[in-house]
């Protein structure tokens, strides 16, 4: 099912099983944001606003009961696996490098769908999971992003940055041209949701306020970047100023902002990296015993 006839590619909520889901209200709302209207609903206080013909009730005022408790499954590690495995994973980690110069050379699709899963696995204020990640490999829809983004750039750099943002940028050597956009295989764009629905079936679906958003997204980006480099891939962390222009191109609701582009793909024969160097371990660790 198509979230909207103006998509000129698909836009389904997706499954496990690669088929597309129902749509969600949220996706239905799309453009159109009404601010709460407070009103009130027997004893409990809900707001409520009118968009098209549904009535949507914010949860803010609901009480939740507690969710049943379960054992936690947890494997105590020998001390030398313990120092082993973290060692390894900064011995991975350092490895890392943000990458503009991409491989047109197609990735496997798993491996971006395991970097998902991993993400939506981060833990988020009151467990609210307040993201949604949008995978483009569409020629025609990468072309729309890069040429949005280097409008914006363009600007950035030659009107909007601050002179002491550019000069912080200067030994990169970025500017506003991004072919990486179209070159990379995929682009995964990271939306924060500020707000999301109830899942309830029974109209009206509820508004809920979510926590932490920019933490969880953050900690979920994380997750991400972490797994496609684990697993072999190189990526961007892209923050095209402002971002507006994603959730229109993509068609995304209201209550999607977008967060975090992040090319991914193999590094072109060429690549080349700024020589940088981290901090010293003694310049960002404070232990108070
Ligand atoms: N968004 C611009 C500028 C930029 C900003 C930061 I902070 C960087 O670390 C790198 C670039 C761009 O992508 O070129």
């Amino acid at each position: 099912m198509r979230a909207s006839s103006a998509a000129p590619f698909r836009t389904d909520s997706y499954d496990e099983t690669g088929r597309g889901t129902r749509i969600r209200l949220s996706s239905i709302l799309s453009q159109q944001d009404a601010s709460y209207i407070t009103s009130s609903v027997g004893a409990k206080v809900h707001s409520a606003e009118r968009i098209s013909n549904t009535t949507v009730m914010t949860g803010q005022e609901e009480t939740n009961p507690p969710l049943p408790m379960e054992r936690l499954e947890f494997r105590r590690l020998a001390a030398e696996e313990q120092a082993r495995k973290a060692a390894d994973f900064f011995q991975l980690m350092s490895t890392r490098r943000t990458i503009r110069s991409f491989s047109p050379e197609p990735v496997p699709f798993e491996l971006i769908e395991t970097a998902v899963k991993t993400a939506a696995n981060a833990p988020s204020g009151a467990n609210q999971q307040p993201w949604r990640f949008v995978v483009v490999s569409n020629r025609e829809v990468k072309r729309q992003i890069r040429e949005a983004a280097e409008i914006e750039e363009k600007e950035f750099y030659e009107r909007r940055a601050p002179r002491e943002w550019l000069a912080a940028l200067q030994p990169l050597g970025t500017d506003w041209h991004k072919p990486f956009l179209e070159i990379a295989p995929y682009l995964i764009i990271i939306f924060r949701l500020d707000y999301g629905w109830s899942c309830n079936t029974e109209e009206p679906e509820i508004k809920i306020k979510h926590y932490y958003v920019m933490e969880s997204v953050g900690i979920a980006a994380g997750f991400l970047l972490a797994s496609l480099h684990m697993a072999g891939l190189a990526t961007l962390t892209h923050t095209p100023s402002p971002m507006g222009f994603l959730g229109k191109i993509l068609n995304r609701p209201k209550n999607e902002k977008p967060y975090l582009l992040v090319p991914v793909g193999y590094p072109s024969a060429d690549a080349t990296v700024p020589r940088i160097t981290k901090k010293p371990l003694s310049e960002v660790l404070e232990v108070v015993t």
